[in-house]
């Protein structure tokens, strides 16, 4: 049986990133299984939040989702925090996870900076309970972005840990889904560095709520190089602004990159800049249209959330249950 589960985090508004590495492979693999997504707010504290705005931003991403095209008659949307099984099961997965293993985790490199010290033990676990997240279901596909590929074969690792000290098969070891042509994209003001929603500059990465005046702003700013387009993908090499582009061009007009290079071989910035926008504004604009109407009934979207975790529940407390007998812990 194929059950999908993946999540986002309420840390700030959903960028194209978000949109083309997760959320629009979920929407087009709804009814290949059962699907759980989670609005990952437990992975959200790993970092200060302010918490009337992670409330508020863990119903936008919920609304983003349905905007997006997830149907709640074919997937369980929830709220993380709303299954407590994440939590316990993260504590016992915790407890056969060597730290070597969490150590060479690259997120956490990067967010914790220089001063690792500091940084909390929940940032430091994360990958844990991601893992958790995952197993608390048997999810057997997880679609997420490259940048989580890490983490994904880490989860696999810890799964595998479980049987064996249990010496059961007790958790499928889950498959990573990276699809579509644009796994990993990258900031409109750098294009080695990722598309994130934790950048300072919001001119570096288009917001799925973003006006069109805003996305043809960022786009035109975006940063360049001085030569024309390539006519093949070798000529990309070093040139990571222009490969960003073109990559956007082609997953949000659903061809392909080799097609995309090809459209636009030997033309100047400004032609791709500019069907690039129309791209993303068609793409986006009837999304941040449906977002915002469902956020104008917060009780109905609470409602969903509400349904989504006693749905959820009902799957992983049995599972919970049945990996609690195996550790010893007596039935209550
Ligand atoms: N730039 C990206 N390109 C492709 N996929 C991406 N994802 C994130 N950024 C990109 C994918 O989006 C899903 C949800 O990510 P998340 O909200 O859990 O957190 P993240 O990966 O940490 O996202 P950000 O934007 O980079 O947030 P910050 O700045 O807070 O770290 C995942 O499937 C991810 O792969």
């Amino acid at each position: 049986m194929t059950r999908i589960l993946s999540g986002m985090q309420p840390t700030n508004q959903l960028h194209l990133g978000n949109y083309l590495g997760a959320l629009k492979n979920w929407v087009a693999l709804q009814d290949v299984g059962e699907n759980l997504f989670c609005v990952v707010d437990l992975h959200a504290i790993t970092l200060p939040q302010d918490p009337a705005v992670l409330a508020q931003s863990t119903r936008e991403i919920a609304a983003a989702y349905i905007a997006a095209g997830i149907d709640t008659a074919k997937s369980i949307i929830f709220a993380q925090s709303h299954v407590s099984a994440h939590a316990e099961l993260a504590w016992i997965l915790g407890c056969m996870t060597p730290m070597g293993w969490l150590n060479r985790m690259t997120q956490f490199k990067e967010k914790a900076g220089k001063d690792r010290e500091s940084a909390p033990l929940g940032l430091y676990g994360y990958p844990v309970l991601m893992a958790a997240d995952i197993l608390t279901y048997k999810a057997t596909h997880v679609p997420v972005g490259e940048d989580q590929k890490q983490h994904l074969e880490l989860a696999r690792d810890i799964a595998g840990a479980f049987n064996r000290r249990y010496d059961v098969e007790f958790f499928p070891l889950p498959e990573p889904q990276i699809l579509g042509e644009a796994t990993r994209v990258m900031s409109l003001r750098d294009g080695t560095r990722k598309m994130s929603k934790s950048d300072l500059s919001d001119m570096s990465r288009i917001n799925m709520t973003d006006t069109p005046e805003l996305i043809a702003q960022k786009i035109r700013k975006a940063k360049t190089d001085p030569a024309p387009l390539p006519s093949n993908p070798e000529e990309l090499e070093g040139r990571p602004e222009a490969d960003n582009l073109l990559t956007l061009y082609a997953a949000l007009s659903d061809t392909t990159k080799r097609a995309a290079i090809a459209r636009f071989a030997g033309t100047q910035f400004s032609l791709l800049k500019a069907e690039l926008t129309e791209a993303a504004v068609e793409t986006l604009g009837p999304i941040a249209a449906r977002m915002n109407a469902l956020m104008a009934d917060t009780a109905a979207l609470d409602a969903i959330l509400r349904d989504g975790a006693d749905k959820a529940n009902a799957i992983a407390q049995p599972i919970l249950a049945e990996a609690k007998q195996l550790v010893g812990f007596l039935p209550r």
